[in-house]
């Protein structure tokens, strides 16, 4: 199936000759994916446990939003929202009841849905809550990832993020992470509009933080009329083991935001929304928050297309009618009871903790040491793709399309590669 002409090594040569030095990725070329699985130029099948990110969800290529895209770019791809179109209405009707909010706005990329919660966040405080023009704060938690915009990074406590992209954003605070007692103390300052916060922290290592958190936060800024922002651009969409990560402990079967634990007042979504297919990202809210924006104080022009609209309703039926959410609960548990046992067995991964299908082990080694990097690139020789995040840490994060003999599959991989590394 593979066509390409060039081999691996040509073709990272491309990218090192023409293209921007901004990452450093594993040394593998993909050529195809299907599901669990992708492949490399030179046709070696791999278990894919990034997932883009968690973008990929749903799988590979799946069959369904492949169709759904295909047919739709056949038919109308954008028009701009300076006029109607005939996919954005039904979308909006189907993700506002998908996850119980009034309204969506719809944009592309992960980040401007962050930057778009901001805006709207603080267009709320000062057309709502009544604070002071250009007073409004918003408050981010310490190791937070929210995208790479100089907003953005503005709230980010990472030198690699930030550094020499000054001067920043004015206007948010930061504070330590599962902490409720600093942000009851931050919220007494009158001008702070939102709390911004990922339910589990993926790029700081795929932090769960202490059960009841998230709820309680939730309170203490419904008490002090906070908007809580949740962004669940990486945990969302069944990931954890829900529908969204905020959903907590509810027992809905369908899609638990109907009644979820933790239900925030604006829900950013992004990545596995298009199922990896397309860039896709939405702002959710209630009317007495999305009403504030008017006609020309926000937008973009991709925002909202036909061809985006199309994808994203297939991606999230896909989710439900594959029961995706159960299965990474299911095989979540599973894998984390092997990677536990692994901890046990192995001097070098002292730790395993995740929820659902997002997981991550720490590596007994320094945070600057190779020791992940170079498991990695083992994993990779015996068949499955991870990333190390924060030097020590490698997240796993497999499609949640994998099936039980696929996953222990994978956990045998793990281990031997593991076990291989220490010996
Ligand atoms: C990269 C990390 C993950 C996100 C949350 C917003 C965004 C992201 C919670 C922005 C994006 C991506 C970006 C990607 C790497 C990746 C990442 F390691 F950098 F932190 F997933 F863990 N909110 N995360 O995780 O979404 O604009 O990228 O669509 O290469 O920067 P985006």
């Amino acid at each position: 199936m593979t066509t390409a002409t060039l081999s691996s090594k040509e073709l990272m040569a491309l990218e090192d000759k023409y293209g921007a030095h901004n990452y450093h990725p594993l040394p593998v070329v993909l050529a195809r994916g299907e599901g669990v699985y992708v492949w490399d130029t030179e046709g070696k099948r791999y278990y894919d446990f990034l997932s883009a990110y968690s973008a990929v969800n749903q799988g590979h290529c799946h069959p369904r939003i492949i169709n759904a895209m295909v047919e739709q770019a056949k038919t109308l791809t954008l028009t701009s929202r300076a006029f109607y179109n005939d996919m954005l209405g039904p979308y909006e009707k189907f993700i506002t009841e998908y996850f119980n909010y009034d309204k969506v706005l719809p944009i592309n990329s992960g980040v401007e849905a962050v930057e778009t919660a901001l805006k709207l966040c603080r267009k709320w405080a000062y057309k709502v809550k009544g604070v002071e023009s250009n007073k409004a704060t918003i408050i981010f938690a310490s190791g937070n990832f929210h995208g790479r915009t100089l907003g953005v990074i503005s709230g980010s406590m990472d030198p690699g993020a930030t550094k020499d992209y000054g001067p920043y954003l004015p206007g948010i605070q930061v504070i330590q992470y599962n902490d409720l007692a600093a942000l009851e103390d931050a919220l007494k300052d009158k001008n702070v509009a939102g709390f911004m916060v990922e339910p589990i922290q993926g790029e700081a290592g795929v932090f769960v933080p202490d059960d009841g958190y998230l709820k309680k936060a939730s309170e203490i800024c419904k008490a002090n009329n906070v908007l809580f922002i949740a962004d669940e651009v990486q945990t969302g969409i069944a990931r954890t083991g829900r529908l969204l990560a905020t959903c907590g402990n509810c027992s809905c079967e369908k899609s638990c935001g109907h009644n979820p634990e933790v239900k925030p007042d604006i829900l950013i979504l992004g990545k596995a929304l298009s199922g990896g297919a397309f860039p896709v990202s939405a702002v959710l809210a209630n009317d007495d928050i999305m009403m504030t924006i008017k006609p020309g104080e926000h937008g973009s022009t991709f925002g909202g297309n036909p061809l985006a609209c199309a994808i994203a309703m297939e991606a999230l039926k896909v989710i439900e009618d594959e029961g995706l959410a159960e299965n990474a609960m299911r095989l979540g548990k599973i894998f984390r009871k092997r990677m536990n046992e692994l901890v046990e067995k192995s001097d070098l991964v002292v730790l395993a903790r995740g929820k659902g299908l997002l997981n991550a082990i720490v590596i007994n080694d320094t945070e600057d040491s190779k020791t992940a990097w170079n498991i990695c690139m083992k994993l990779r020789d015996n068949g499955l793709l991870a990333k190390p995040t924060h030097g020590n840490i490698i997240r796993f994060a497999p499609p949640l399309v994998m099936n039980e003999e696929q996953l222990l599959d994978c956990c045998d991989i793990i281990e031997k590669t593991i076990m291989e590394f220490e010996a």
